[in-house]
């Protein structure tokens, strides 16, 4: 398809400065996100690898429009807690790209919340979601509402209030939202209700939903597995495997729990898990028994990780101690590393110590869960380094396969799904071990993974012109 020509003076920077320029216009357009400019900073660096080839994405000043969200959504969200006190939450829906299909992310519940970090996950969803061959843009949205603590009903009457205003904003041909930290099957429910009470509407308009009223087998697993498929793809390159490995879990939600069942199914053996309050180590592995465990202490009895060790005796507990530089998880001598609780989680003295004590993996589960200098150690050390928008990119791609059920009104079997979801990591790991040397840095599949997913949106973004 013929695509539009600019000439615009804006594009006149000196293409050797061009990259430089957008990242400190986005530093002084967007002040106090260091999240976002993180995550922008990553994604600019690999690109200059492509804008020497490729002068048409300076001259259509794509960038630039790629860093401004196409709409960023801001709202009150009022409710009545347990005592009929009022409380007020913040709620939020950033869109930040359609131009390869409508919007889509997750939904985050917790009190760290805020626009920067929010954008930071737009942003990344936008490439991650390009990479997944499927037909999505990206979003994400969330509040400063912590569910943890809460009542069912506190959690449902949030819910509620934050969809009245969100309805308004999304569909199922706009933007599709889904879960993410603190947005699990409870919360998908009490949302997809009273969007569908308010609309009149049964429609795929979130995805995550339940079994019996339109979600997809395998949408809970499927970041966790996807995830751990990635991993062995990656260590295929190297002529190994999954099998016998011992593998460190941070997180114990949902990502943490399905990474830790797909590496027993490969034969590995997960030894950690964590939540906010500290960490458990396992010597003698997480078997199934004691998966089982701690799925129904996190998801039916949403306690804490700490009563692991108090009830299988072997394990350790550390408290969580924000005053340490480094998180002892990344400290205990291991095979794999699949960071799957939050941002920044792995900073560059737990990278150190990861790589000293020879890690072979790093698959990352959660969204940024390494720091900047924690991931240059990583590629620096020539480790198999499978980063976020690439590695957790399984759940959104289900999340994917879930609309096009929708669509169809029909379901596919537990078989069907994972066969695809299997195939798409394969093939995402592909583009991404394929475009790293395609641009002349082998291996790395930061930079695989950021023009990978770039080149779909920015191809799409110069072929509907300027929008
Ligand atoms: P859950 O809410 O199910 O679990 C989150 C886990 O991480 C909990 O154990 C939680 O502990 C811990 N955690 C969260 N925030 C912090 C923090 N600030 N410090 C320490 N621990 C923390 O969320 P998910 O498993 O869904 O998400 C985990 C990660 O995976 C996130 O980065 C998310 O963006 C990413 N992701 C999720 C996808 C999905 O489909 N769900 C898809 C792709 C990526 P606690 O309970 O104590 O807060
Ligand atoms: O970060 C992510 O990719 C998610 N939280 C999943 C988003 C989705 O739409 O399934």
């Amino acid at each position: 398809m013929a695509s539009t020509t600019f000439t615009s003076p804006g594009a006149k920077v000196r293409p050797g400065e061009y990259i430089d320029h957008v990242l400190s216009q986005v530093k002084a357009k967007n002040p106090a996100e260091p999240e976002y400019h993180q995550a922008v900073q990553e994604v600019l660096d690999s690109l200059r690898l492509v804008l020497q080839k490729h002068p048409e994405y300076q001259s259509a000043r794509i960038l630039e429009r790629m860093v401004e969200p196409e709409r960023v959504i801001m709202f009150r969200v009022p409710w009545f807690d347990d005592h009929g006190d009022v409380q007020v939450n913040r709620g939020y829906r950033i869109e930040m790209n359609s131009a390869i299909g409508p919007y889509k992310g997750g939904l985050r519940f917790h009190p760290s919340v805020n626009l920067g970090i929010l954008k930071f996950l737009a942003f990344e969803q936008v490439f991650k979601n390009s990479l997944t061959t499927l037909m999505m843009g990206g979003g994400k949205g969330g509040s400063d509402f912590d569910p943890k603590g809460k009542s069912d009903n506190e959690v449902m009457r949030f819910c509620q209030s934050f969809m009245t205003e969100l309805f308004r904003h999304i569909g199922p041909d706009t933007d599709v939202p889904a879960g993410d930290i603190g947005v699990g099957g409870r919360e998908v429910g009490f949302l997809f209700g009273q969007y569908k009470r308010l609309k009149n509407e049964f429609t795929g308009v979130l995805t995550g939903k339940g079994l019996n009223w339109g979600g997809s087998l395998i949408r809970p697993e499927a970041t966790g597995y996807g995830c751990v498929y990635f991993a062995a793809e990656m260590l295929k390159t190297r002529g190994d495997s999954l099998e016998g490995k011992t593998c460190l879990v941070s997180g114990s939600g949902n990502v943490s729990q399905y990474t830790a069942e797909k590496l027993l199914d490969l034969g590995a053996k997960p030894v950690t898990l964590s939540d906010s309050s500290g960490m458990i180590f396992d010597p003698d592995g997480i078997d199934r028994e004691k998966l089982a465990w701690v799925k129904d202490l996190k998801n039916m009895r949403r306690g804490r990780i700490r009563e692991y060790a108090e009830h299988f005796r072997k394990a350790d507990f550390a408290p969580a101690d924000a005053a340490q530089d480094h998180n002892p998880l990344w400290g205990i001598k291991a095979d794999c590393a699949f960071p799957s609780a939050t941002q920044n989680e792995i900073n560059a003295k737990d990278a150190g110590n990861l790589i000293k004590n020879g890690v072979k993996v790093v698959a990352e589960g959660a969204n940024m869960p390494s720091t900047a200098e924690a991931t240059q150690l990583f590629l620096d050390a020539g480790i198999l380094y499978g980063p976020a928008k690439a590695a957790n990119a399984g759940g959104v791609a289900t999340s994917g396969l879930e609309m096009a059920q929708n669509s169809m009104r029909l379901s596919w079997t537990r078989e069907e799904v994972d066969k695809r979801l299997h195939s798409i990591m394969s093939s995402i790991h592909k583009t991404c071990f394929e475009t790293a040397e395609i641009y002349g840095t082998p291996g790395n599949l930061v930079n695989g993974a950021n023009i990978g997913g770039f080149l779909k949106v920015a191809n799409a973004m110069l072929d509907q012109g300027l929008v």
